[in-house]
């Protein structure tokens, strides 16, 4: 996958940035409550664990600050990329 064509993925996902000090994608969530961001954090480890491609966040009650990117490869990846959409498509942003 070339740079550019993954840039034009990122550009379609909302809320999500690349990181300026690290090759990693970086959004942070806010929910009602801390039940609606841990319910959000436990549908996120089930299909992280289906995808064997896991999170890095940090939660304080209500939010969730997520990067994501791909260890393996040492930057961004078409799993983040992935991640990312789901996490989009659960938190209904
Ligand atoms: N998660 C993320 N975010 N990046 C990886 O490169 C990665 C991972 N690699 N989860 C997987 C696990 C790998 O370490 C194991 C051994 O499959």
């Amino acid at each position: 996958m070339s740079d550019k064509s993954l840039q034009a993925q990122i550009a379609e996902l909302s809320g999500w940035a690349r990181q300026t000090d690290r090759d990693a994608l970086q959004k942070t969530f806010t929910f009602k409550n801390f039940n609606r961001a841990f319910g959000f954090m436990t549908q996120v480890a089930l299909k992280a664990e289906k995808m064997d491609h896991h999170p890095e966040w940090f939660n304080v009650y209500n939010r969730v600050e997520v990067t994501l990117t791909t260890h393996d490869t040492g930057g961004v990846s078409e799993k983040d990329i992935t991640l990312a959409r789901f996490m989009n498509e659960i938190a209904g942003g």
